[in-house]
């Protein structure tokens, strides 16, 4: 399994004359730490916090101990998820733009689901692609849980109903909906999220649970620009944050609950099954600093 440290090497890359083990930062130059923090996407008003702070700190005060402190409580208190013990199957909605990662996280949440001794079912709702069903179809054989998916070109909304409706029928703990990819900007393919949501309420009272946004990390900033656009069409409740593993702009982490203040529960720190990993703020600085070897 993949770890923090691992995965944080693009960005600590960019920011190691700041928070890599040995990097005096008190020697650097403080525009220069300004835009290297810029540059790995941290947001521009934490950034001007931070040097602000940093030029009226006291000179006996470490620089290191400062930018982690004030770091961490950007990030605010980690947000741990459990799945609710209900008597009723839990419907949880993923989506996000193309190619985030839903199909794959959704697989990832099964597996622990089922290792936990849940039962869970994974639903495709993605019907714009031929291979849309059949990947998630392929991941539930292979975790081992039920599945209820939609031919290409079948209305969404009537899979997921579908779903939800096969899943009292057994008795499942667990609905886990992925949904086809669809870029923000995209009128028609956003509409389809809340309609997604009124079928599934249709059949089950307060289905969706859920529902989280699979942000990929590569993109930085403009995850939270389109996380943004998601969260006005159907209120996000989490984040999940995948592909921190090849990003250099870990930075806009700190933007997701500055801007959006939206919980981010897990984040996937590589393509293996088990890369999913619940989100830790503590781990997440400390492997900026270089100090989460493992
Ligand atoms: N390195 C890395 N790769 C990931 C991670 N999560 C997903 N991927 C990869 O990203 C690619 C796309 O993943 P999918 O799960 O198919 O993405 P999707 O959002 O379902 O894509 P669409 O349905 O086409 O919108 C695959 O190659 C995954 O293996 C991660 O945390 N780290
Ligand atoms: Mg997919």
């Amino acid at each position: 399994m993949a770890g923090w440290f691992s995965a944080l090497s693009k960005t600590r890359n960019i920011i190691k004359k700041v928070f890599a083990p040995g990097a005096n930062i008190d020697q650097l130059d403080i525009e220069e730490l300004e835009e290297i923090l810029l540059r790995s996407d941290v947001p521009a008003r934490l950034t001007m916090d931070i040097v602000d702070e940093l030029e009226s700190a006291s000179r006996r005060k470490s620089r290191k101990d400062l930018l982690s402190g004030m770091l961490l409580e950007a990030l605010g208190e980690s947000a741990t998820f459990t799945w609710p013990d209900s008597q009723q199957p839990y419907v949880l909605m993923l989506l996000g733009v193309n190619g985030s990662g839903k199909t794959t996280t959704a697989a990832k949440l099964a597996k622990k689901a089922f290792g936990q001794g849940l039962k869970p079912m994974l639903c495709g709702s993605d019907t714009f692609r031929a291979a849309g069903s059949s990947q998630l179809r392929l991941w539930s054989e292979k975790v081992g849980c039920d599945f209820v998916g939609g031919e290409m070109g079948h209305d969404a909304a009537g899979v997921a109903f579908n779903a939800v409706e096969a899943a009292v029928d057994k008795s499942c703990d667990i609905v886990i909906v992925d949904t086809a990819g669809r870029m923000h900007t995209k009128t028609p393919l956003m509409d389809e999220l809340p309609k997604m949501c009124r079928a599934m309420n249709k059949r089950l009272d307060g289905a969706p649970h859920d529902v989280w946004m699979v942000l990929d990390a590569s993109l930085g900033q403009n995850a939270v620009i389109q996380a943004k656009q998601f969260n006005e069409v159907v209120p996000l409740t989490g984040i999940v944050v995948t592909k921190l593993d090849g990003s250099s702009k870990a930075g806009f982490l700190f933007s997701v609950r500055t801007e959006l203040n939206v919980p981010i529960l897990f984040t996937g720190l590589g393509e293996g099954e088990d890369d999913l990993v619940p989100f830790s703020p503590q781990e997440f600085v400390d492997a900026l600093f270089g100090e989460a070897e493992e």
